[in-house]
């Protein structure tokens, strides 16, 4: 998952332990040297890797200090903790030892070079205050790299009050250790003990520590393990009244609340309309199938209807749908999840949270109004992490109540990253080639971008001047043309396009393939039916929804008076999950279900600050309401207002965002990185007096994520 292990910092952090041991090893050598030449080449080996950690301590604060934009607030916790760690050594070791041990170098200069270094000389070089702060720069490097990649924001007490005492106390037993080393290896009659005795307590203690480790980490997965059933009254709340919001979630207290577990309303029972006649009628058939993409390359596929990607649905803004999902033979179960789309509680498609999921042989009926217009898409939510990258999905498009989609072609474009036999393949629906369609120029085209993988899609369209339309399923306000922009799109989110065939081909491509050289990939769109000369692929300016469009009114802003105000960080960590070691990404330093839900009332105002402090992207996706962005980076939204169900939140970033709880439930908000949620980057929304009679794990067939 992260390959990185965890970008520039936990590199730097692991970087820097390597380079402060082996500078302490090259410091315990220089007393052994057979030769006054020795002992000279020795110091200045040690020097430079001590001159090399002092340098790479002070990139990792300087790195960690750039990567947070909102200042002290955002980058106190691991910071604070670092800045002792690194800087005191650091210090201690600029200011003692280099010139100590440049001092002993000189000495040794003014000595014959082939001569054994008398005892004076030596303990020159085993002067503890020459050698102490590269062995506590070590140890702090150590337990620096401990809190990169072990711990997360907002750090645990253990882990906030050890690490300083810690090295504190190591220092002063390194000290006392060199005092003796020292005094032992002035004496006279000194001689270099055998390589066995040397070496000996080294791989004694060695053995110790890891055989510890390995206990303490077997000990710690079995605690890890995920309870058989997880049900909503398991989770922790935060921002109930009279409960405690966890550390970093300010809930504010509510007056009219109630006990959301026991008593109360049941999200079976939030269910669409049940009698009416429906407008549109669907059957999804969810059934395991080969199919082969546009390559030739076949993907072992759970499908709807035998197809990649499922049908796509298109109704009308205001139509009842019903939507019939029979399971054929998918043994692990599937759901249907109508990403974007505003529906009631129970039709929502969560397993384990508002229904049970559809096991083979079974069925379920879904029933909405479909109230917004625009470009949406639906998913299983049982498994999704496997369910999702196989293939059970597909587009789900409104039109507008008012009247027909104002272009004259409308085409939806699916960018997914399939498992084949052939190993990873990029590709726009399931065509992994270039895709070629004839459109008459002057023709009005609508490009609906869906991004169904789990990594950002960054995305060009060359050869033609256009507009984005529309951002997660909302119009945006008064789009200028543009051209040659780099569009990120966020893991589940969508965006249209609107343009106008021009004379020439207009080429839609992804960064992630060998789009443009060679015209591998990705969708032309001719004039005449012949390729002709692909247009020239540029990756320009990434295009910025926090500044495009014309302002309009917003029925709340930052200004607003805000019923709850929540606090959400994302942050990373080597860990153990369920029973293994995991990369977790956290929210508020937790895992689902450790995770507390966030608790609201209906007809609150609700602002979320989203921080990232980790090094991947996570786009977050709130179930069932629409958010209305605030501010990235503290600079508020100054174009269209921008509406959002799926934001991606990159590193370093920090998002203010708003919206109405005007739809009760319990309501999934997680990354939609479907390999984060399902290591744990998941919590839920729920309304206060809303209660699930349904429950996930392994004791249930639910597997939501
Ligand atoms: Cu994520």
């Amino acid at each position: 998952m992260t390959g990185d292990l965890f970008g520039p910092g936990g590199m730097l952090a692991f970087g820097m332990m390597i380079v402060w041991g082996v500078a302490v090893y090259r410091l315990g050598r220089i007393g052994y040297a057979a030769s006054y030449k020795r002992m000279r080449r020795r110091i200045r080996g040690a020097l430079a890797f001590m001159l090399l950690g002092c340098g790479m301590a002070a990139a990792k604060l300087a790195y960690d200090v750039s990567l947070w934009p909102g200042g002290w607030a955002d980058w106190r916790n691991k910071l604070i903790l670092q800045v002792p760690l690194l800087a005191a050594p650091v210090a201690l070791t600029v200011l003692l030892s280099v010139p100590k041990l440049w001092a002993a170098h000189r000495a040794c200069g003014k000595e014959k070079p082939e001569e054994l270094p008398d005892g004076p000389a030596r303990r020159r070089t085993a002067d503890p205050a020459a050698v102490v702060p590269a062995q506590a720069a070590a140890v702090g490097s150590c337990l620096t790299l401990y809190l990169t990649w072990f711990t997360a924001v907002p750090i645990g007490w253990a882990d906030l009050i050890v690490p300083l005492p810690l090295m504190i106390v190591a220092s002063a037993g390194l000290w006392f250790r060199q005092r003796n080393r020292r005094r032992a290896l002035g004496k006279l009659s000194w001689t270099l003990p055998p390589l066995a005795a040397r070496t000996a307590k080294g791989s004694l203690a060695l053995a110790v520590v890891a055989a510890c480790l390995v206990f303490w980490i077997r000990g710690e997965a079995e605690a890890s393990k995920l309870p058989d059933r997880i049900g909503m009254q398991d989770q922790e709340m935060a921002g109930m009244s009279g409960m405690d919001g966890m550390a970093g979630m300010e809930g504010m207290e509510h007056e009219d609340g109630q006990a959301a577990a026991g008593s109360g309303i049941s999200v079976a029972s939030l269910t669409g309309p049940a009698e009416d006649e429906p407008d549109d009628r669907f059957v999804l058939t969810a059934e395991q199938s080969q199919i082969k993409l546009a390559s030739g390359t076949t993907v072992d596929a759970w499908t709807f209807d035998g197809q990649l990607p499922g049908p796509e649905l298109r109704v009308k803004q205001g139509d009842l749908v019903e939507v019939t999902l029979r399971n054929r033979d998918i043994a692990d179960g599937v759901t249907l999840h109508w990403h974007g789309l505003d529906v009631p509680n129970a039709e929502d498609g969560v397993a384990g949270v508002t229904q049970d999921a559809v096991m083979p042989g079974r069925t379920f009926v879904y029933r909405f109004v479909a109230g917004q217009a625009g470009t949406y898409w639906y998913h299983t939510h049982q498994v999704s992490d496997e369910g999702v990258a196989r293939g059970l999905f597909g587009a789900l498009v409104v039109e507008p109540k008012s009247g027909p989609v104002p272009e004259k072609k409308d085409i939806v474009v699916a960018t997914h990253r399939w498992q084949s036999n052939d190993g990873y393949r990029e590709a726009f629906g399931s065509a992994d080639t270039l895709q070629r369609q004839t459109v008459a120029p002057g023709t009005t085209i609508r490009l609906r971008l869906i991004n169904t993988s789990d990594d950002l899609e960054k995305l060009v369209l060359a050869g033609a001047s256009y507009r984005v339309v529309a951002i997660d399923g909302t119009d945006v306000n008064g789009p200028e043309p543009l051209s040659n922009r780099t569009l990120q799109l966020a893991a589940g989110g969508r965006m249209d396009l609107s343009l106008t065939m021009p004379d020439t081909p207009v080429l839609l491509c992804s960064k992630e393939s060998a789009c443009g050289d060679g015209g591998e990939s990705g969708l032309l769109l001719t004039p005449d039916g012949q390729t002709g000369s692909l247009p020239q692929v540029v990756f320009g300016e990434a295009f910025d929804p926090a500044a495009y469009g014309r302002p309009a009114a917003t029925p709340f802003g930052a200004d607003s008076r805000f019923d709850r105000d929540y606090r959400m960080e994302f942050d990373e960590k080597l860990g153990l999950y369920d029973g293994h070691i995991a990369f977790m990404y956290t929210i508020n330093g937790r895992s689902y279900p450790d995770t507390p839900m966030f608790m609201v009332s209906e007809n609150d105002l609700v602002k979320f600050t989203i921080v990232n402090r980790s090094s991947a992207h996570h786009p977050l996706h709130l179930h069932g309401h629409k958010l209305l962005v605030l501010s990235r980076n503290g600079k508020e939204v100054s174009g269209s207002p921008w509406w959002s169900d799926t934001l991606d939140i990159g590193p370093g970033e920090r998002y203010e965002i708003a919206f109405r709880a005007d739809n009760p439930g319990i309501w999934m908000d997680h990354c939609h990185n479907l390999q984060h949620a399902s290591s744990g980057m998941m919590t839920h929304l729920a309304y206060e007096g809303v209660t699930s009679p349904f429950a996930a794990g392994r004791a249930t067939v639910n597997h939501p994520e």
